[in-house]
């Protein structure tokens, strides 16, 4: 597999997951926010053929493309069972699995992603300043209702790391990086999750 992505992006979580899952990929770093003649850039046509929308991650696993972070990393934890990252066993348990990737990805990031595209992301005509402040009272409402979905326990599911321990962590590292205000244990959750072998060896690749 071949994994575009640039630093602590969410391309970071597909990169943490490949990492982890055992298999074998090669990873490209792309610049975001570039010169489109820059052949590294995101906005490269080159890469516009993978990914139209010039963003990371993109996902490259022989014919199969894909340039959604939640689908690559269900894609790269149904490549490699073995490595148990998606949680498997009855209804209630998948059912939580999908509960809390759908949780992190529209709820919990989206007002990162606001007072991204707010601060620097959008064409500076369509930035509007109050929604940082907007941002920061959803970040707070989803921390709350994450408090209600996961349990006190070292994994968000059952005994063992799973790919919404993965999106937890980098999601908290995101928030972290933004200076949003996190609670004290999912700043513990962070920078434990932080401390495993697979995330060491990326952030070292990113660097
Ligand atoms: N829904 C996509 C979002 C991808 C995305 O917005 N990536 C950001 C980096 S975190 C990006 O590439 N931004 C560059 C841009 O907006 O031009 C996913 O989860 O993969």
């Amino acid at each position: 597999m071949k994994l575009y992505g640039m630093g602590q992006s969410r391309s970071f979580r597909a990169l943490w997951a490949l990492e982890e899952s055992g298999l074998e990929y090669e990873y490209i770093a792309v610049k975001t926010f570039t010169d489109a003649d820059d052949p590294a850039s995101a906005s490269n046509e080159n890469y516009l053929k993978l990914n139209t929308q010039g963003k990371v991650p993109t996902l490259v696993d022989g014919e199969l493309i894909l340039i959604e972070s939640g689908a690559i990393l269900n894609h790269i934890g149904r490549s490699a069972p073995a490595a148990g990252l998606i949680p498997e066993g009855d209804l209630a348990i998948t059912a939580r699995y999908d509960e809390l990737c759908c949780f992190i990805l529209t709820e919990l990031e989206q007002p990162l992603w606001s007072n991204g595209k707010h601060r620097f992301a959008l064409p500076e005509e369509h930035r509007i300043p109050a929604m940082l402040e907007t941002a920061t009272f959803e970040f707070a409402k989803a921390v709350a209702t994450l408090d209600q979905l996961l349990e006190d326990n070292e994994f968000a599911i059952g005994n063992r790391f799973s790919m919404v321990d993965i999106l937890l962590a980098q999601t908290f590292n995101w928030a972290l990086r933004f200076e949003f205000k996190v609670p004290q244990k999912y700043r513990e959750l962070r920078e434990r999750h932080f401390q495993r072998p697979a995330a060491q060896k990326c952030l070292a690749l990113v660097e």
